[in-house]
């Protein structure tokens, strides 16, 4: 067991307290849990004056999950080092950390509130201003200041030594790559998919997609990533758009955000269109659009900068990449543990349908060529090929 294994305790309201306390000034501080998310402990601390902040403490185990699924908490270090970069990077793009208390795995950062998730917006049917730019922003700025394609070989031997592939990483594989193609006892099928998701394992072309698609996970080593970029993991706050929860960030292939970002609007939209809000479901659909349109525009300098060459030659992999990436998420988003919330907010009976088209859009893109592009991908994956 490590030092900081043998010094680690789950943090209390009073230790939360206790810890905000060196960087809150007050004389008294009130903390309150609110962490919804599959992984950490999350608790907001507020002293008497009002001010607040955000500690955010990894448990050595998979929250939702269990103790039975431990988990590292270095994750942590792995989260602020994230933090750290991107500030530096692209300031503004996250929130502001003020100290790590490396012993317990917790971190002491900004509290965002009044901020939301997008994806809480996104359920709630609310319009959500420029955050598909926002994040359009951040993702092709990473690509341009970290893309093994852009940069010279010890700029990306550092980035690939500092942002290695991590036991996140490991998670990753098992949950979106590897279970929801297997019959894996921590798979959560409903019983009106079973049917469908048994031919979907027993199909070769799709275990040989996937499998593909795990290849290209585990080896690529190209860009700075965020790692989990769902709509979950972005926030809207009345100071701008933030990306948050950054334990999966690795240098890893060019195209995992994109496919990640796109997977999560693509559920949001089924799960819109099978409730019957079609306004908010056209609204998403131009999400996605204005993503793809503000990346692609972002990244056209690099023509000129390295040549028409290396600008397509990236092009083509980010969307290829994006393609079977965004294919594997969505499935495993109705198949294995972490579902969809979108859906899982809908009726049950809705939620299955929208599990169903989830599925069948996630197998269409999986099974298209990689030369179809992300506006067709996108078609595909929330209409499964059919004619509506
Ligand atoms: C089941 S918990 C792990 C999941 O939560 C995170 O947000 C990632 O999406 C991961 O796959
Ligand atoms: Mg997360």
């Amino acid at each position: 067991m490590s030092q900081a294994e043998q010094q680690y305790e789950v943090l209390t309201a009073v230790a939360a307290s206790e810890l905000a306390s060196k960087y809150l000034s007050g004389h008294s501080y009130s903390a309150r849990e609110f962490g919804d998310g599959n992984l950490n402990l999350v608790f907001r601390v507020t002293a008497d004056s009002g001010r607040s902040l955000i500690i955010k403490q990894a448990l050595p185990y998979l929250r939702a999950a269990g103790e039975a699924w431990p988990l590292t908490i270095e994750r942590a270090r792995i989260e602020v080092d994230a933090l750290r970069e991107m500030a530096a990077l692209i300031p503004g793009s996250v929130p502001l950390i003020f100290g790590f208390d490396d012993f317990r795995a917790a971190m002491v950062m900004e509290d965002l509130s009044p901020g939301t998730t997008w994806r809480s917006e996104l359920i709630s049917g609310n319009a959500t201003g420029t955050l598909p730019e926002d994040i359009a922003g951040f993702v092709a700025a990473l690509i341009q200041r970290t893309a093994s394609m852009l940069h010279d070989e010890s700029t990306v031997t550092s980035w690939r030594e500092r942002f290695p592939y991590s036991p996140l990483c490991s998670v990753t594989e098992q949950l979106v790559f590897s279970d929801p193609f297997t019959q894996a006892a921590s798979n959560v099928v409903l019983p009106e998919l079973a049917q469908q998701v048994a031919m979907m394992q027993q199909d070769p072309n799709v275990q040989a997609a996937a499998h593909s698609a795990l290849e290209t996970f585990r080896t690529s080593k190209e860009c700075l990533l965020h790692g989990d970029l769902h709509t979950g993991s972005v926030m809207s706050t009345p100071w701008g758009t933030r990306l948050i929860d950054l334990e999966f960030s690795f240098y890893g292939p060019i195209g995992f955000d994109t496919g990640l970002l796109m997977a999560n609007l693509a559920l949001a939209r089924i799960s819109n269109g099978v409730r019957g809000d079609h306004a908010h479901a056209a609204r998403i659909d131009s999400y996605a659009h204005r993503y793809w349109h503000r990346l692609q525009a972002d990244l056209a300098p690099i023509r000129a900068s390295h040549g028409a060459d290396v600008h397509l030659a990236l092009l083509s992999r980010l969307q290829g990449q994006a393609q079977e990436f965004m294919a594997v998420e969505m499935i495993r988003r109705v198949v294995s543990l972490a579902r969809a919330q979108d859906i899982e907010t809908l009726a049950r009976g809705l939620a299955a349908e929208a599990s169903a088209q989830a599925l069948e859009g996630g197998l269409a893109i999986l099974l298209a060529s990689r030369e179809t592009g992300l506006p067709e991908a996108w078609r595909l994956a929330t209409t499964g090929g059919r004619v509506v």
